[in-house]
């Protein structure tokens, strides 16, 4: 079972949601990590497939690459992780081909700093979820020579960001302080300490 592990030894779930899509192809499903470090579409007239590398306690994994090898535009998109985290993809769904199942037309992702896409073409049943304060840590759906259908893992919290940005944070502080408090030579230290512990109050305040 996926999951984050809690503190009691049980499994935090994550929240799955989707599959937005078609019916054709067969399953896939990535599972649940960290988070996600780079996402690689290939796309015209629909995402022919994606692959994606997320980031398991630190360390980078690359998943499957799940549906064809047609399209004519590659991208990349490269997240800034951890300080970077995806919150939502939307997007778009219909055949394209006649008599065809719906496949995954467009995707756009979102990002806590900024918005990559659209990729492919915005035709069909448009598809979003919005989110408040969680983060997508897996990707699941359908493929066969395209990308048929698409659905998210989430998690309610991006902890190892924060973890990260607190002692990050805490890091500087410390530097700051070090090189503000640290008497010089010839200098007197007293003094030193404590018109720098004033300036160092006003910089936290
Ligand atoms: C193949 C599969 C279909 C569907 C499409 C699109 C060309 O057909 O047989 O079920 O998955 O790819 O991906």
């Amino acid at each position: 079972m996926e999951g984050e592990k809690k503190k009691d030894g049980g499994t935090r779930r994550a929240i799955v949601v989707g599959p937005w899509g078609g019916n054709g192809g067969t399953s896939w499903d990535d599972g649940s990590y960290s988070g996600v470090r780079t996402i690689t579409l290939v796309y015209d007239r629909c995402i022919d497939s994606i692959r994606v590398e997320y980031d398991k306690s630190g360390k980078p994994v690359l998943a499957e690459k799940h549906g064809g090898n047609g399209g004519n535009h590659t991208t990349t998109i490269k997240l800034q992780y951890p300080e970077e985290f995806l919150t939502t993809v939307s997007g778009h769904y219909s055949p394209v081909v006649h008599g065809g199942t719906p496949v995954i037309r467009s995707l756009t992702f979102k990002s806590n700093q900024g918005s990559f896409g659209p990729f492919g073409v915005e035709e069909g049943m448009p598809f979003s979820f919005p989110m408040d304060g969680g983060s997508i840590i897996g990707f699941w759906g359908r493929n066969g020579w395209y990308l048929d259908a698409i659905g998210f893992r989430l998690s309610r919290t991006h902890a190892p960001t924060l973890l990260r940005r607190v002692s990050l944070k805490l890091q500087k502080l410390g530097e700051r302080s070090k090189s503000l408090v640290a008497p010089r030579n010839g200098e007197d230290s007293t003094a030193n300490n404590n018109s720098n512990r004033a300036a160092i109050r006003k910089r936290n305040a």
